[in-house]
């Protein structure tokens, strides 16, 4: 059955808190969903989230809509899903870069071919390994004994027992004193990594990471500005304690320079960033092969796009940094109608047809920015 239409929409959707990132404090997140059809009326359904419009990352929700409407989608229509990699190769003939938009519409064919089949999507990537993977907290609240509260709290529900702290805003030898602080309350219970978010120069990173480093935090993610590889290659030389490519590690060409020059001995892997679910297992590949150590990263997805990146890193060999999927319990609210579960320090890998998560029709239409678009 082929693939009859392709519909995008933004959604704005409440967090329980605010998220504080170096660069925005999210209270509401947009995610970008893609819903695609096939002749006889089933559905295939993605999300693809970005952070604070265009201070995160190049791509903003309007341009990833815009893209797949106007120069992806031609080449989606008619077309049978279950040849998702002869599609996604049509599309990567015609359109340059536009990562983000290639993984929204890769994943929603994915859903739809697996659910014509009647089988969970991670079987179209060689089957699960794992029924549920270690999954972080980001603690993010902007205030240190919140933070510590919260902590306590995820740790007795066991919940969390790694929590990644945003670092990135304000005065570095603050936030460092705040994440001491917090090592000092949990730290004995949890495994504590921080964020910086491209904030500091190398300057900055010299003085704070010894201290963070002597501290016991076990993993430094993107201090640098992503185009420093060169400085990030200086830091992961210079200090034990692991240097982590985000921002500075999105394609798979990218992966691969960073594994050759050593810019970070670590990446986190994103679905949206490295342009797709095929694309992901790519550069897991690369940074395998180069001894790299992989952290299963989110843009904090709600259940649809964290169901979707679960089932992916699945079918995946462990993982050193383990997974940052929380992004539901993030959301005031859910768009499917079945939640993506968490137990046992673990996020649950969801076994329904598909991404193993059901669209909730009404809090689609509820939270889209522009009405009618996928009702
Ligand atoms: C990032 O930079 O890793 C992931 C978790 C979180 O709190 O923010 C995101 C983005
Ligand atoms: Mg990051």
């Amino acid at each position: 059955m082929n693939i009859q239409s392709v519909h995008v929409a933004i959604l704005d959707l409440p967090t329980i808190r605010p998220h504080q990132l170096a660069m925005h404090t999210i209270t509401e997140q947009a995610v970008v969903v893609a819903r695609v059809r096939d002749e006889e009326g089933r559905e295939g359904w993605s999300e693809i989230a970005t952070i604070g419009g265009a201070s995160y990352g190049e791509s903003t929700p309007e341009a990833i809509k815009a893209n797949i409407d106007t120069y992806l989608t031609p080449h989606v229509i008619g077309q049978d899903p279950i040849r998702f990699g002869k599609i996604m190769h049509d599309i990567s003939v015609h359109v340059r870069g536009n990562l983000h938009a290639k993984a929204l519409v890769e994943s929603a064919i994915v859903d739809l071919a697996a659910r014509q089949r009647n089988i969970p999507a991670y079987e179209l990537f060689g089957g699960k390994i794992h029924d549920g993977l270690p999954v972080a907290w980001t603690l993010a609240s902007g205030d240190t004994g919140k933070d510590i509260e919260e902590a306590k709290e995820f740790l007795r529900q066991k919940r969390h027992n790694i929590f990644k702290l945003k670092i990135g805003k304000g005065d570095p030898m603050k936030n460092v004193g705040h994440v001491l602080e917090i090592q000092k309350a949990v730290g004995d219970q949890a495994r504590l990594t921080v964020d910086v978010n491209q904030a500091w120069d190398e300057d900055t990173a010299n003085q704070c990471i010894p201290i963070l480093q002597d501290g016991g935090i076990s993993m430094i993610e993107q201090p640098l500005p992503g185009w420093n590889h060169e400085g990030m290659a200086r830091l992961a030389d210079r200090y034990r304690v692991p240097i982590l490519a985000d921002e500075g590690a999105t394609s798979i060409q990218e992966i691969f320079h960073i594994a050759k020059h050593r810019a970070g001995n670590s990446i986190a892997l994103k679905v949206g960033k490295t342009g797709g679910l095929t694309a992901v297992k790519q550069a897991a590949g690369i940074a395998e092969a180069a001894g790299l150590g992989l952290y299963g990263g989110t843009m904090i997805e709600s259940d649809l796009g964290t169901a979707m990146t679960v089932q992916l890193y699945s079918t995946m060999p462990p993982m050193k940094f383990g997974t940052e999927l929380f992004g539901p319990l993030l959301f005031k609210d859910s768009i499917t109608t079945n939640r993506v579960e968490f137990r046992d320090f673990n996020v649950i890998v969801p076994d329904g047809p598909g991404f193993g998560v059901d669209i909730d029709q009404e809090k689609v239409e509820h939270y889209s920015r522009e009405k009618g678009v996928l009702a």
